[in-house]
C-alpha cells in the first residue's frame, strides 16, 4: 500500500489538522501516518477561540524517527508545525531520507483569525522547507507572507506571489484563491511550475464552513503524488475532492463546520 505522512498540528475537533489529512488519506485509499507537531482545541466558553499545545522536541523526533526510519514514505505532507524545532525536524528528516514528494502547506492562520499564529515562524518556514517542497500550497494571504507581498485580491497579483515563491525553492506552487478571490463567481486557484501558469477553477460553493479546506487539499495532492501522479495531476484531482467536500459541508456548532472527506466515496459509488 502506498505510504504518506502528514507532519501536522491535531485539531481537537476532527475538521482540520492531521484529522483532516488521516480522513483524506483514507478516502484515496493511501496509508496514513502522524508525526504530532501541536495539539489545538478550541474554547466553546470564549467564542471558539484557540489554544495551542506544541508537542516536545523529543517526543516530535521519535515519531519522525517511527516513520522515516522505521517504515518509509511515498509522499509526506507538513501543516501547523508550530515551533522552530518541528519547522527544523521536517526539515532534517525529509532531507536524510530524500523525501521527494513533499507536500508544505504553509498553516499561518486558521479560519476566522485575521493574524499570522507565529509571524516569527514563517521565514524559518520559508528558508527551510520551501526548498524541499515538491509543491508549496499557501492560500492568498500564506502566499503574500512567502512573497513578502499585500495578500494578492487578484489572478495577476497570484501569479506574482507564484513567482517569488517558486524563486524562493518551490518547484511547483499552488495558491489556493478558493472563494476568497474577489468578484470571482468560480473557486479559482492557480498553479506554477516554474514555466507555466494554470488556473484551475471549481464550482464555488456556498457554504460558511470551510473549516479544514486548506489542509485537505494538501492532504489529497500528497496522496495524489503517493500513488504516483504527476504534480499537476495530483492537484487537479485535489481541486475536484475540495470542491465535492464543500459542497457536503456541515456545521459542527455554531462556530465551525468542516467539508466531507467521504462525498468523494459517494459520488462514484
Ligand atoms: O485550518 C488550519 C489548521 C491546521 N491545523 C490545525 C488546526 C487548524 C485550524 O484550526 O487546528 C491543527
Amino acid at each position: 500500500m502506498n505510504k504518506v505522512a502528514t507532519i501536522a498540528g491535531s485539531d481537537a475537533s476532527g475538521g482540520a489538522g492531521l484529522e483532516a489529512d488521516l480522513k483524506t488519506f483514507e478516502e484515496y485509499g493511501v496509508y496514513g501516518m502522524t508525526a504530532v507537531t501541536l495539539i489545538a482545541t478550541m474554547d466553546p466558553n470564549a467564542e471558539w477561540s484557540h489554544s495551542v499545545y506544541p508537542v516536545e522536541e523529543r517526543v516530535l523526533r521519535a515519531q519522525l524517527e517511527t516513520i522515516f526510519a522505521g517504515v518509509g514514505v511515498d509522499a509526506a505532507k507538513s501543516g501547523m508545525l508550530g515551533t522552530e524545532y518541528a519547522v527544523e525536524l521536517t526539515a532534517e528528516y525529509l532531507e536524510r531520507y530524500k523525501v521527494r514528494n513533499y507536500v508544505l502547506d504553509p498553516v499561518m492562520v486558521c479560519k476566522g483569525a485575521n493574524e499570522a499564529l507565529n509571524p516569527g515562524l514563517n521565514d524559518l518556514v520559508a528558508r527551510r522547507l520551501l526548498p524541499l517542497a515538491l509543491v508549496a500550497t499557501p492560500n492568498l494571504f500564506e502566499a503574500g507572507q512567502l512573497a513578502g507581498v499585500p495578500t494578492p485580491t487578484t489572478v495577476d497579483e497570484m501569479k506574482a506571489a507564484a513567482q517569488v515563491i517558486h524563486g524562493r525553492g518551490a518547484r511547483n506552487v499552488f495558491i489556493k484563491g478558493g472563494s476568497k478571490l474577489a468578484g470571482q463567481d468560480r473557486a479559482i486557484d492557480l498553479f506554477y511550475d516554474g514555466s507555466n501558469f494554470q488556473q484551475v477553477e471549481g464550482a464555488l460553493t456556498a457554504t460558511k464552513w470551510t473549516h479544514g479546506a486548506g489542509c485537505t487539499t494538501a492532504a489529497a495532492i500528497a496522496a495524489g503524488l503517493a500513488l504516483g501522479l504527476e504534480p499537476y495531476e495530483a492537484v487537479s484531482r485535489a481541486k475536484k475532492f475540495i470542491t465535492l467536500s464543500l459542497r457536503d459541508s456541515f456545521a459542527l456548532n455554531r462556530w465551525v463546520g468542516p467539508g466531507n472527506p467521504s462525498a468523494w466515496r459517494k459520488a462514484f459509488n
